[in-house]
C-alpha cells in the first residue's frame, strides 16, 4: 500500500476517505489521537508542520527533498488522488475546473458555512445558486461523480450535523444531494469513524 492518510476522528480527512472509498482507491488509514494531542507530535510535525489533518503520505511518489511525497489541506490532497489515482483530468480544462470546485468547496462555501459573520450574508446566495446547479441531478462536472462532488457535498453534507436549525425547505436540490450523499455505501464507510 503506498498511500497512508492521517487524520482524526470526526475531522476533514472524511473528505479525501471518501474520494478513496468511492474510487476504491488502496490505502492505509492512520487514526490520530487528536485529544491527546498527537497531531502535534515530532512525528506528525514531520508530515504537516502546521498540525492539522488530514495529511498524506505517498511512498510511489517523491517530493522535493527526495523522500515520499508529504501532503496537507484536503483540497491539495483531493486533488492530487484524483490527478493521480482517480485519473480524472486529461486536459488542462478539466483539471481547472475540478481546481475551480475544490477551491470554491474549501474557500467560498466553508467560509460561508462556518464564518459565523459570514453566513447570514453569504449562505443564502450561495444555496441558491447552487440549488439551481444542482436541480439537473448529474455531477457538477461532466456525467461521472469525481472530486469536484466530493469537496462540494461533502460541505453541504455538513448542513444537517452542524447546523441542524438551518431551514434547507428553499433548496430542494440541496437537500436531495445531501439525502443522496448520505445513501452512498462509501460516504458512509468514509463516516463510520
Ligand atoms: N484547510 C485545512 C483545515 C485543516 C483543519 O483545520 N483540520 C482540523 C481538523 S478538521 C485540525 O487538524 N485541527 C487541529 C488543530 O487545529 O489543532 C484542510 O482543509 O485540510
Amino acid at each position: 500500500m503506498t498511500l497512508t492518510l492521517h487524520g482524526g476522528a470526526r475531522s476533514r480527512a472524511s473528505m479525501p476517505r471518501w474520494y478513496l472509498a468511492e474510487k476504491a482507491i488502496p490505502y492505509t488509514w492512520h487514526l490520530l489521537d487528536m485529544q491527546a494531542g498527537e497531531h502535534r507530535q515530532e512525528a506528525f510535525l514531520a508530515i504537516n508542520p502546521f498540525a492539522k489533518v488530514p495529511a498524506l503520505e505517498d511512498s510511489a511518489a517523491r517530493g522535493p527533498d527526495g523522500e515520499p511525497l508529504r501532503l496537507f489541506e484536503s483540497g491539495a490532497i483531493l486533488l492530487y488522488l484524483a490527478d493521480r489515482y482517480g485519473q480524472e483530468f486529461s486536459t488542462p480544462e478539466q483539471r481547472a475546473l475540478a481546481e475551480q470546485w475544490v477551491l470554491f468547496a474549501n474557500a467560498t462555501l466553508a467560509t460561508a458555512l462556518f464564518v459565523e459573520s459570514a453566513r447570514e450574508r453569504e449562505f443564502p446566495r450561495l444555496m441558491a445558486a447552487l440549488d439551481q446547479l444542482l436541480a439537473k441531478g448529474s455531477p457538477l462536472i461532466g456525467e461521472v461523480w469525481g472530486v469536484a462532488d466530493c469537496a462540494v457535498n461533502a460541505h453541504l453534507a455538513y448542513l444537517p450535523v452542524f447546523f441542524p436549525q438551518l431551514d434547507l425547505s428553499p433548496y430542494p436540490a440541496v437537500q436531495a444531494t445531501i439525502e443522496a450523499t448520505r445513501a452512498r455505501p462509501a460516504y458512509q464507510a468514509a463516516m463510520a469513524t
